[in-house]
């Protein structure tokens, strides 16, 4: 196991390479390009230049979350063969640049869903959460654009205020294109890209949707063991894995992550490791990674992944905002730094008893 920590890139980030080279045990940090356009190629200089500022902290770049995938290639459409050939340059030149594991997602249109980006818990922390209820209340093109104005200070994943334009248009597309299409869609680019994985060592690691079930009447494949089967199955080779995502899987109770962990061992090469509290049907917040704050068992998470002898990445995933930080919502410093020494805490742990 190689536990990394992520990293928006200078500007984007309120969080240093140089704070993140002092987390006990941290190899490397987990980044991506900001201001390419999804759909075009990542120029190898912006890559290499990149990795020279990583290295010189200290830190590797390995891992790159996320290249995102073009809304053209989840949707089918005929212009999609443009963006997968962009794509497959990308992957050969970050390859060339020292990347062995690309991060991406096939969700439709939005990224990860929260319904409020700052509850305050009992503690006087803060926290992202989710409320089915609250989110079908809203609607998606109008939350689109309260990101977009700028106001917030950042800008989401997918939330991007260049996208508004064409919102409204691909949401119609989406009308007509079921689950079934989508894993279509999704087999013809991972069978596109693959060739180019496999010269170059390249590993694509696959984001489960988050939350697992469908928005907004918008279909969401990557939802739990059945689905993940079928994915591993269609393209049947070690390059189509997975990023094992503890909190966006284990956000229906009806997914057993220890049990996924050991059922796809090798074909996880990336680990998102968190917690979070239900608190209701369709209702959950995120918490601190201890197993005692939330509802999933950490301990057990982790046994899971020394038991597959698990040799990919590793990250803590969200964090609350706490000590006052201000932050990317689930991407301050303290909190996440504290799961790390926690999740690295366990490991030893195991590591310890297992070979006494
Ligand atoms: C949330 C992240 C996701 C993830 C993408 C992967 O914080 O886990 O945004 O990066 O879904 O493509
Ligand atoms: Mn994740």
């Amino acid at each position: 196991m190689k536990m990394i920590f992520r990293w928006f890139g200078e500007g984007d980030d309120s969080v240093s390479l140089e704070e993140i080279r002092q987390i006990p045990g941290i190899k490397g940090v987990v980044t991506a390009l900001s201001n390419i356009p999804v759909g075009e190629v990542w120029p190898q200089q912006k890559i290499d230049q990149l990795k020279a500022k990583i290295n010189a902290a200290g830190l590797e770049m390995e891992v790159i979350e996320s290249v995102n995938i073009h809304e053209d290639i989840k949707l089918g459409l005929a212009s999609r063969d443009k963006y997968i050939e962009n794509y497959k340059l990308t992957l050969k030149n970050l390859a060339q640049g020292g990347v062995k594991v690309v991060c991406y997602n096939f969700m439709p249109v939005f990224d990860w869903l929260r319904s409020d980006l700052a509850e305050k818990l009992a503690d006087g922390s803060n926290t992202m959460s989710y409320n089915e209820t609250e989110i079908n209340k809203t609607d998606p093109v109008q939350l689109i654009e309260e990101f977009a104005d700028g106001s917030k200070g950042f800008s989401l994943p997918g939330w991007e205020a260049e996208r508004l334009a064409e919102l409204k248009q691909i949401m119609a597309q989406y009308q007509e294109i079921t689950a079934d299409d989508l894993f279509d869609n999704l087999k013809y680019f991972l069978e596109a890209i693959l060739p180019v994985c496999q010269e170059n060592d390249i590993k694509m690691a696959i984001h489960p949707d988050d939350p697992p079930w469908p928005v907004y009447n918008l279909p969401r494949i990557m939802t739990g063991k059945e689905n993940i089967r079928r994915l591993l199955k269609m393209v049947d080779d070690p390059y189509n894995g997975l990023t094992l995502c503890s909190g966006s899987l284990g956000s229906n109770p009806a997914n057993d992550v220890p049990g996924l962990i050991r059922e796809f061992g090798k074909r996880i090469h990336f680990a998102h490791v968190r917690n979070l509290k239900f608190t209701g049907t369709g209702k959950f917040h995120e918490t601190s990674h201890l197993s005692s704050d939330g509802s999933l068992d950490l301990f057990e998470i982790m046994k899971a992944y020394y038991e597959i002898g698990f040799e990919g990445y590793m990250r803590p995933d969200h964090g609350r905002m706490i000590w006052g930080e201000e932050a990317r919502p689930g991407y301050g410093l303290y909190d996440r730094a504290l799961g790390v020494t926690y999740l690295n805490g366990i490991w030893e742990a195991i590591n310890k008893i297992s070979i006494v």
